[in-house]
């Protein structure tokens, strides 16, 4: 019987990479262990009310010390391709000269471990965590850091470069920038917007210069690629003050990188929005043609769409005399006049909401941008407050729906026309989540911090069932 919309499978390509994706300062742990230094992130969070509680990724899911377990884990998921990052500090401690050895023996054995179980590696250069002493010697916001993380690229690729095969610059610079420098709710926790702004035009170099030493040091069969996290920007009304809200957005949020890494240009109007704010002296001749660089794959993060309004000259004073928006420093430098909205429709337990629809327009938008480069998810997922039963199951139907939602998308863009290669779903495990700690748990295997104990979820199984038949079984009804 055809109950539902629609009866026909969702069938995905047979060569379609199912994988899982983390980051190393989000499950490694192992923070002192031979040879690593602090990060960023290892200051910030020790920082009075940086993070939920205090929490930090001192110990995390151990899995420096479990990796050969977590393997074993996704293979028994059939998993075909697993998304990690390695932790600069871990390999090159102050960011500067030559590799630690055992920093390096670390991933190694990691990636031999995943061949030997006939998963994919996708190698993440940088997840957020800079060498603290980078950023004492003035971090992103330095053009040198941009310097050093193309040497540091040059390290990993001579050490790995002959057993993985797919790598990835930079996840998310837009987080390392505006949330890093900007709104500081992330490490180092600087609120400057001009340091921000020049913040993501070096992770644009960096992206661009370590792009070009990858190439020179690689297999010509290796895969290059970065990821993003573009913004489903949605203006409330039609409104002229809205549409230039989410343009203003849009610029900000994606346009700043996918301009220079995808075109060799910054747009005229993201220039005259921030103009007040920083004059971009420090764009030099020949950046944009070292960003610039040919990609063979392009990654896009996507969670949730942003709808924004513009703020009238009214608007602004109703908040000024209810003490709203005044104080909080803002990710967005130059954009004091648009206004952030809840989306209507359910949310996750990040407070974020659920539209499925983000994810299509993107892939379609960057197939459209950038023909010829293959596209991959590489982050989509959800938080919800899952618990174990008495039996020590866990259910996380809400879960399931979100993902199942998220892939039919990606199955529409497909059919659209998008060349849509693979889906890293967000996240193996539960895992250090930022600000947040360990009070958000975005895994489909369950972890309990005081044993270690992994236990899938029933989100694992239902994946699972996809990679095995490449088909998207049914989701829990609500
Ligand atoms: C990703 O970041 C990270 O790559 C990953 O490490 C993390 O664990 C995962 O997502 C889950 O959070 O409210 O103005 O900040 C996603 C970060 C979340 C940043 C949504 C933008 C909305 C805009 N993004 N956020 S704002």
């Amino acid at each position: 019987g055809s109950s539902g919309p629609s009866t026909a499978p969702v069938s995905f390509p047979a060569d379609f990479l199912w994988g899982t994706s983390t980051a190393a300062y989000q499950i490694e742990g192992a923070a002192q262990e031979d040879g690593r230094t602090p990060s960023i992130w290892d200051t910030f969070a020790r920082q009075p009310g940086a993070v939920f509680e205090g929490h930090n990724g001192d110990t995390a899911c151990d899995h420096y010390h479990r990796y050969p377990q977590d393997v074993d884990l996704m293979a028994g998921l059939g998993m075909g391709g697993y998304r990690f990052s390695v932790s600069w500090p871990r390999v090159q401690p102050t960011g500067r000269g030559p590799a630690v050895q055992k920093g390096l023996d670390f991933y190694r054995s990691l990636v031999d471990e995943l061949l030997e179980k006939n998963v994919t590696p996708l190698l993440t250069l940088y997840h957020w965590d800079l060498p603290q002493e980078l950023e004492d010697a003035g971090g992103w916001p330095e053009r040198d850091t941009a310097y050093r993380f193309a040497e540091y690229a040059q390290l990993v690729a001579d050490a790995l470069g002959d057993r993985v095969s797919m790598w990835t610059t930079l996840n998310e610079p837009w987080c390392s920038a505006f949330l890093g420098y900007g709104s500081g709710v992330h490490a180092p926790g600087r609120t400057d917007p001009a340091a921000a702004l020049r913040a993501a035009h070096h992770l644009n170099l960096g992206h661009g210069l370590a792009t070009q030493r990858l190439r020179a040091a690689l297999p010509e069969d290796a895969r290059l690629s970065v990821s993003l996290n573009p913004a489903y920007v949605l203006a409330r009304t039609d409104s002229e003050a809205d549409r230039d809200a989410a343009r203003r957005i849009d610029a900000l949020a994606t346009r700043v990188f996918s301009g220079p890494m995808l075109h060799g240009r910054y747009d005229d109007d993201l220039i005259a929005d921030t103009r007040r704010i920083t004059d971009w002296s420090h764009v030099r001749d020949g950046d944009l043609a070292d960003i610039h660089q040919p990609l063979d794959g392009l990654c896009v993060n996507y969670y949730t769409p942003s709808l924004v309004s513009g703020v009238t000259a009214e608007d602004a004073e109703v908040e000024r005399r209810d003490g709203h928006g005044a104080s909080a420093h803002s990710p967005w430098p130059g954009a004091d006049r648009v206004a952030f909205h809840q989306s209507p429709g359910e949310q996750t337990a990040m407070g974020w909401s659920i539209d499925p629809t983000g994810l299509t327009e993107l892939l379609l938008r960057f197939s459209r941008e950038a023909p010829g480069v293959a596209l991959y998810v590489t982050e989509n997922g959800a938080a919800y407050d899952d618990k174990p039963d008495a039996d020590g199951r866990v259910d996380d139907p809400e879960r399931t729906r979100y993902l199942h939602q998220h892939l039919t998308a990606v199955h529409e863009a497909m059919a659209a026309g998008a060349d849509v290669r693979g889906y890293f779903l967000w996240s193996l495990l539960d895992n250090f989540e930022w600000a947040y700690g360990y009070s958000k748990r975005f895994g489909i295997v369950r972890v309990d911090y005081e044993t270690q104990a992994r236990v899938p979820k029933a989100s694992a199984e239902w994946y699972a069932e996809l990679a095995r038949t490449g088909r998207l079984p049914e989701a829990p009804r609500p």
